[in-house]
């Protein structure tokens, strides 16, 4: 008998024939009409969460920073070879112990008081993944030989960040840093950390339960990973084509990788179909600060080929480089080299868009999700294919 996986794979070329040809022909159908109401349920006076006071947030946060015991132990515990992303997911999922929501939900608070604890939970999670952060990155590239510093209670989060990772003395990384973290915090709802967060969260699952689902889907290569991804196919062309920056090196180059049936890390977007104006924001710190890197001239090289080849190519939709084409050069330059901690930065600014909007779903009352699937047979059905 063949194994359930042979049994699958041997149906899987008909059934991916059959939905090709059901989307040729039926592919422009409308199958549903969303109101309005239905992407609110509940607006009301949505109350901004943008901050005045951002001294106050500073303290607030170095405040809420310390990690209990056994999360440190937990992180410590962690095999060096495990990925970053799955150490920092382990250990906010671990944060859950003390959280405020969930112990309010189960003394059966008023639901309109519940984005106060989720509020609560949010501030205390994101003041701790510095240092959650900074304890997995000395336990994995200096073999647990440094622990982080001390949280300077005076200092804002960007320059603790820092200097808990051991770049503490250099204000210009500093500088990016902030930059790095205004970027990656968030565009909208629909990219998969986001989504996720929401998603989870919309059980009323607890804020760190929520995160840590966003960061697994951050964790993947077409998503957060990409900024690894990114950097680690640079050093290879690198490797490849040496000080050659010619158009012809390159767009050789970016056809070996396209011909090998792998995607240009960087470049693409589900959404948006021009530059990633936080492409921009990158190249314009670069030519203000390290306009002679020569990784940097690389990034140049590819963000004036790569969109010709990805058109000629024919396939994404957006051929122009996106957040994570340019992100890890700048982290290299200022000696920041691990490629495997990159999503980690990124998951840590993200944290502050997405509990964000946690603590607007809650405060508005938004309903759990629940989107409607059909089988493809009842999909056949439902646009009357034969
Ligand atoms: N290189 C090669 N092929 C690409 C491509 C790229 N950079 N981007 C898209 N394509 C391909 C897709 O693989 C797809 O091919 P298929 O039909 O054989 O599956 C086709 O073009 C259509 O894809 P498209 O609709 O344009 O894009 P999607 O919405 O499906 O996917 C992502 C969007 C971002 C996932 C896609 O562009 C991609 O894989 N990019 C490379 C990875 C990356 O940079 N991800 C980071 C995205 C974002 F910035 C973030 O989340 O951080």
């Amino acid at each position: 008998p063949k194994t359930l996986k042979e049994t699958f794979a041997a149906k899987l070329p008909a059934e991916v024939e059959r939905i090709k040809k059901l989307r040729k022909v039926h592919g422009s159908k409308i199958v549903d009409e969303v109101t309005l109401d239905q992407v609110y349920g509940g607006a009301r006076g949505i109350k901004s969460l943008v901050w005045e006071q951002v001294r106050m947030l500073s303290e607030d946060w170095a405040a809420r920073s310390d990690l209990p015991g056994y999360v440190v132990e937990l992180v410590d515990r962690c095999p060096p070879d495990l990925h970053p992303m799955a150490q920092l997911s382990l250990a906010v999922t671990a944060l859950e112990r003390d959280c405020a929501f969930a112990k309010a939900y189960a003394r059966g608070t008023n639901k309109k008081e519940y984005w106060e604890y989720v509020f609560e939970d949010s501030m205390n999670i994101i003041a701790k993944l510095p240092t959650i952060a900074a304890r997995i990155y000395h336990n994995v590239f200096r073999e647990g030989r440094s622990v982080p510093v001390a949280v300077q209670k005076d200092k804002d989060f960007t320059f603790n960040l820092v200097n808990q990772l051991g770049f503490g003395n250099n204000e210009e990384f500093t500088e990016l840093m902030r930059l790095y973290i205004t970027l990656h915090a968030d565009h909208e709802g629909g990219n998969v950390s986001a989504h996720a967060t929401h998603l989870v969260g919309s059980t009323l699952s607890s804020p760190m339960l929520s995160l840590a689902s966003g960061f697994n889907g951050l964790a993947g290569p077409l998503h957060g990973l990409a900024n690894q991804e990114s950097l680690n196919w640079l050093q290879k062309m690198k490797a490849t084509i040496g000080d050659d920056l010619s158009d012809k090196a390159i767009t050789d180059y970016l056809w070996s990788t396209l011909n090998s049936g792998q995607v240009l890390p960087g470049y693409g977007h589900s959404v948006l179909r021009q530059t990633d104006p936080r492409y921009l924001a990158q190249r314009t710190f670069a030519l203000r600060h390290l306009p002679n890197d020569p990784m940097f001239k690389l990034v140049s090289q590819l963000y004036k080929l790569a969109p010709e080849v990805l058109t000629q190519h024919g396939k994404t939709k957006n051929p122009y480089p996106n957040i994570d084409a340019h992100s890890g050069v700048l982290l290299q330059h200022y000696g920041l080299r691990e490629t495997r901690f990159y999503t980690v930065l990124f998951g840590i600014s993200r944290a502050m868009g997405v509990l964000a909007q946690v603590i607007i779903d809650r405060a508005l009352g938004f309903p759990i999700e629940r989107p409607k699937s059909y089988s493809t047979d009842a999909w056949v059905g439902f646009v009357g294919a034969k």
